[in-house]
């Protein structure tokens, strides 16, 4: 493997617990793989160079384990993250998977059960912030429903808000360094997810009493998954001052959440988004959410992993390399990529009134004949990213 794909702790590449220990099971079969110990995960992800780990409540602390199990848990875990050097810069809570959270969490028709999941949440919280978090992530996986009086999807919203609000008055009473990272998924596993898009998240944000806490945290499949461009979704996201995390893998289409690892499924979509993030200059952890395919066993595991981080980087290089090409530099000034940075009115609205070569003597027909030159830049777009250049 050339030396230049191999990644370091500095290119802050992380990984949730579960994805590494995922065991394959699925709907419709059994784990093909055995358990693997949080431990053996932080250990080997330090030695493939990664940054960080992350981490559900229950993928570290087994749902229902007493104080001293969870004593014991978190130090044997914590001991693994000083002698690896690897950070725990992002943390999140399971509302998912005890039946408990059929209804879901912060939504659950089940008041009892939102208080639960509410305790449960804020339990967890401490321990982030204890192991350094300055995120926390909060996917509503289970805040949805399958048919329509089952949910009455505006008491809901109220619900998710009120859950939102709570949680920014805990983190900032306790004086916490830590903002919320909202997950967006259109299904899977409900037949409808609350907040199924990075829109609609946004939209939602606005509505809490303290916005500027709480962001998104975009992952590639799931908005592949509504049909959507994700980078279009991460750009929009940075734009708002809303990308407080991100989730990286890969999907084919609009299919079930299929979680590749980056790079594999639309890779013409995964090169866009290391173009934006890198030109962005975003500098929060690249945080992969797949899951090694269940007909590999460990090694195909650590293979993943490993090329998760090496196809990032195989693509950042690939993205350099079309940025820094002058035949790019031309094209794009072809296709007035410099115009669109301009604004359209920076003389004022008088002045766009007055002026009679914008609208009176404008030739529209003369206008629209111009080329926007789009096939010719996207060729060597193509090009790097195969390349062939
Ligand atoms: C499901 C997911 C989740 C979230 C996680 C929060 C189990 O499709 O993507 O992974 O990412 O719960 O980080
Ligand atoms: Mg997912
Ligand atoms: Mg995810």
């Amino acid at each position: 493997m050339p030396e230049r794909f191999t990644p370091t702790p500095e290119d802050k590449f992380t990984f949730g617990l579960w994805t590494v220990g995922w065991r394959g099971n699925d709907p419709f079969g059994e784990p093909t793989r055995p358990v693997l110990d949080p431990v053996e995960s932080v250990e080997r992800l330090a030695e493939l160079g990664a940054h960080g780990v992350t981490f559900h409540d229950d993928d570290l602390i087994p749902f229902g384990s007493d104080d001293r199990e969870r004593a014991r848990l978190v130090g044997r875990f914590r001991e693994a993250l000083e002698r690896t050097g690897l950070k725990v810069p992002m943390a999140t809570t399971n509302l998912f998977t005890h039946p408990v959270f059929k209804d879901g969490g912060f939504t659950s028709n089940d008041r009892d059960v939102r208080r639960f999941a509410l305790r449960k949440v804020i339990r967890n919280i401490d321990l982030a912030v204890e192991l350094g978090a300055q995120t926390y992530v909060a996917w509503g996986g289970r805040e949805g429903a399958e048919s329509g009086a089952a949910k009455d999807v505006r008491s809901a919203l109220d619900r998710m808000k009120e859950a939102f609000d709570l949680l920014g008055d805990y983190v900032t009473e306790q004086g916490y360094d830590l903002r919320f990272a909202i997950e967006p998924k259109p299904n899977e596993p409900r037949g409808d997810i609350l907040l199924p898009t990075i829109g609609h998240a946004l939209a939602f944000i606005e509505r809490l009493e303290r916005p500027e806490l709480v962001g998104v945290n975009p992952e590639t499949g799931h908005e592949q998954m509504a049909g959507l461009n994700f980078p279009h979704g991460i750009a929009q996201a940075l734009w708002a001052g809303k990308l407080f995390h991100i989730d990286l893998n890969g999907q084919s289409g609009i299919k079930y959440d299929q979680d590749f690892r980056f790079g594999a499924g639309d890779l013409r979509q995964a090169f866009w988004l290391v173009d934006l993030l890198e030109t962005a200059g975003w500098d929060g952890s690249r945080h992969f959410d797949f899951k090694p395919v269940r007909t590999d066993g460990i090694d195909g595991v650590w293979e993943s992993a490993k090329n998760c981080m090496r196809n990032y980087l195989i693509l950042k290089e690939r993205a350099a390399a079309f940025r820094a090409d002058p035949a790019v530099q031309e094209a794009l000034t072809a296709s007035r990529l410099d115009e669109l940075a301009r604004p359209t009115a920076d003389d004022g609205l008088k002045a766009l009134l007055a002026d009679r070569t914008a609208y009176e003597d404008f030739d529209a027909t003369a206008a629209a004949e111009r080329s926007m030159a789009f096939e010719a830049l996207d060729q060597l777009a193509m090009d790097h990213l195969l390349n062939v250049r």
